[in-house]
């Protein structure tokens, strides 16, 4: 008997879904060589000014937004930035709030801690990569009437999709980094963004320079991020 190919629920039309099913065999080989490609991605500082077409960012960006969300309001804005006056600004107005960081917003500890990654107040990425993406949360959205209607789980729905984008900056053959100018405020001044809308994560985006140095940084074993219940 066929299936029809929606239902009504609670007065809403669900569509039906299908998912190709795979083998044993096949999931563990798809989930390992998922890892494997995965495992290869890295945060890069170090930008080549090499082009990258706008499709790219277009499909990149369409990628993060199929990411799940609160009550699927898809809570974010994702600002690109290619615009060579733009990117100097943003990077000027980092600079200026990386610089008091350095100075005097992080403890000691914290400024110890970022050795390892050879981190400082200059950010030269913002002027190098060909794009910059800015992710914004819209904390609430607007009612016809103008009122304010919160959306929620917003810091959930923007991370995942922020994760969802490092992961097809990475599959599209690309580096990124994820950039945290503290506090990040002006982003939505430069911008022009609305007053519901905050900026979340910087990404530069674009090919790494040649010869390409990252740290030399170990990932957890498995066994020291994860607890089975079996
Ligand atoms: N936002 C600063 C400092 C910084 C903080 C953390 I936590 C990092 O993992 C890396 C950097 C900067 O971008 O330099």
């Amino acid at each position: 008997m066929e299936s029809p190919d929606h239902i009504i629920i609670n007065g809403y039309r669900h569509n039906s879904f299908e998912i190709e099913l795979f083998s044993e065999h096949d999931i563990i080989h798809k989930s390992k060589t998922f890892h494997n490609w995965l495992d290869k991605r890295r945060s890069v500082r170090d930008f080549s000014d090499k082009a990258i077409p706008k499709e790219v960012i277009e499909n990149l960006i369409k990628s993060a937004s199929t990411a799940p969300s609160g009550a699927h309001k898809q809570p974010w804005t994702f600002c690109a930035v290619s615009n060579p006056i733009l990117k100097s600004k943003i990077r000027k107005e980092a600079e200026i709030e990386e610089k008091e960081s350095y100075d005097n917003r992080m403890s000691e500890r914290w400024k110890k801690d970022l050795e390892p990654l050879a981190t400082d107040m200059h950010k030269p990425f913002l002027d190098v990569a060909p794009w910059l993406i800015i992710a914004f949360k819209k904390v609430y959205e607007f009612g016809d009437d103008g009122t304010k209607h919160n959306n929620y789980y917003v810091n959930e729905s923007i991370g995942i999709a922020c994760g969802m984008l490092i992961s097809a900056i990475h599959d599209a053959g690309l580096v990124t980094l994820t950039h945290t100018p503290s506090p990040m405020n002006f982003l939505a001044k430069t911008l022009n963004r609305p007053s519901n809308e905050r900026a979340f994560l910087l990404l530069p985006i674009g090919y790494p320079k040649f010869p390409t140095y990252v740290p030399d940084l170990k990932r957890k074993a498995l066994d020291e991020v994860a607890i089975f219940y079996e």
